[in-house]
């Protein structure tokens, strides 16, 4: 439950939203793999009711758990779990059993649902569900028994409910996926998720894992009161987390403060929580960090992916106006491809790729060298500059509001470095296209950030070196 079941020394997932089962397995196989990527967050791939505009929000509205959406049908979802399982990057699924659709209306596979809570294609009936209530959020018994956003909401407590849910996560077992995250967990009561989950069944040996693995889960609760009804089950989501960083990194908190990231911000401990900047809702809370300021943004990842704490998601999505504007669509409605020229080169279409940016993917990779290494040399100017050391393997330097010009202590071997944030280091010719920066004997390195020119990262990586 809490093993993500990445390849040797990966550790990060990356959430594709809106992307093709299609378009994944060619990023898995031409991107990922390449760029330390341990595991992919995909939207819910079950059956949703086609809503006018085509929102992205009508995927959370499930119908039936026929796997059959804008994404693809089953035989897509197969192919991609078993490419990406090929080159060592998982498959997470993104699992909506809280509730089903609201009002009348079809599904992306065809079947109906209907406002007195038929849905033929599960099939469920209006027994299966709680009665009509508003949630009010001062109470637990309302947050869990009532309709989140309208939505139909299932009773778990009911054999029925229970069978068809165990029925459709052990399915995505059986093709190739090796964990799940429960979508609204917060608003289901522990005791039936926990009776839900104890039913699904090992992850599956023939598509390569190991026996007695258990799929990892990871719950999104919301809120931090009630994080520990369902620590037990699974990682949960921080959201603590994203709010502070994404203030801290929006420039209205000093990084000096970052020194005590983590439990003393009031966190949950770090092997219990997933860990993200921003994710698909928050991205549409104006207020939120999210790729519209990009240097920043990936100043916040690569602060996430450089400090020892939690299981960290990258979020990768689409360019949108209004908050509800669904996915860049062909004239026939199709999603579109994010791969331009069908090959690993260019990214686009109206996606943002944000797990392609060079100031994420870096640091992505940095996770995976320094895992374990503790932080050590935490440097600060006790305002908005810090710098720090994980072991001897890595060191990271972050800066906003003014430039960073500081002779600071790396603690890697002496030696000319090639900054993995502002370049590459080609081998063959041996030389960096991004900034060079000397470690002398002492360990001690110039170590310079210009915040007009938007850098408020660098980092140097034990092996990345000239
Ligand atoms: C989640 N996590 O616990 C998802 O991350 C979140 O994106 C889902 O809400 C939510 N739980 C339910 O699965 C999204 C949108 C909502 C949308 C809902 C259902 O954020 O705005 O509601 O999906 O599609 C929409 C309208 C509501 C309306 C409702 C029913 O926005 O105004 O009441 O549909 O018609
Ligand atoms: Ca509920």
């Amino acid at each position: 439950q809490f093993d993500p079941h990445f390849a040797k020394g990966r550790r990060s997932i990356v959430h594709l939203f809106e992307w093709t089962w299609t378009d994944i397995a060619m990023e898995c196989e031409s991107f990922l793999r390449y760029h330390g990527y341990g595991g992919v967050q995909i939207s819910p791939p079950s059956e949703n009711l086609i809503i006018e505009n085509r929102p992205w929000f009508e995927r959370y509205q499930p119908v039936s758990y026929v796997l059959k959406t804008r994404s693809g049908d089953e035989d897509d979802f197969k192919t991609m779990t078993k490419r990406c399982n090929d080159v060592g990057v998982r498959i997470y699924v993104d699992a909506v059993i809280n509730h089903m659709s609201t009002g009348n209306g079809i599904g992306t596979a065809g079947n109906e649902a209907s406002g007195e809570g038929e849905y033929p294609g599960v099939p469920y009936t209006s027994g299966d569900f709680h009665r009509t209530c508003t949630v009010d959020y001062s109470s637990t018994d309302n947050i869990r028994n009532c309709q989140l956003e309208g939505l139909r909401d299932l009773n778990h407590s009911k054999t029925n409910v229970r069978e068809k849910i165990v029925g459709y996560l052990n399915r995505l077992i059986d093709l190739g996926v090796a964990g799940f995250r429960i979508d609204a967990a917060r608003h289901m009561w522990p005791d039936d998720l926990r009776a839900i989950l104890r039913k699904v069944k090992n992850l599956s040996r023939e598509h390569g894992f190991e026996s007695d693995q258990s799929p990892l889960i990871y719950l999104e609760v919301n809120s931090e009161g009630d994080a520990t009804d369902y620590a037990d089950m699974g990682l949960v989501t921080e959201f603590k987390f994203a709010h502070k960083i994404s203030n801290v990194f929006k420039g209205n908190d000093k990084l000096a403060y970052l020194r005590t990231w983590g439990t003393q911000w009031g966190f949950m401990d770090t092997a219990e929580a997933l860990v993200f900047v921003d994710n698909h809702d928050l991205q549409r809370n104006p207020g939120h960090l999210s790729y519209t300021s990009p240097g920043r943004y990936a100043a916040a990842n690569a602060f996430m992916l450089a400090y020892p704490y939690g299981t960290s998601k990258i979020m990768s999505g689409y360019r949108f106006g209004g908050r509800n504007q669904g996915p860049p669509v062909d004239r026939h409605g199709n999603l579109r491809s994010p791969h331009l020229d069908g090959t690993e080169r260019t990214c686009g279409n109206g996606y943002t790729c944000e797990h392609r940016w060079k100031g994420i993917y870096s640091m992505v990779l940095f996770k995976n060298a320094v895992w374990n290494q503790p932080l050590t040399n935490w440097w600060s100017n006790g305002d908005q500059q810090i710098a720090f050391c994980r072991g001897r393997k890595g060191f990271v330097a972050f800066t906003q509001w003014l430039d960073l010009n500081e002779e600071l202590q790396t603690c890697l071997a002496p030696g000319k470095y090639c900054d993995i944030v502002s370049g590459d280091l080609l081998a063959v010719e041996n030389r960096c296209t991004g900034k060079t920066v000397e470690v002398k004997s002492d360990g001690k390195a110039a170590i310079n950030l210009s915040f007009d020119k938007e850098e408020y990262v660098l980092a140097l990586m034990e092996h990345v070196k000239l």
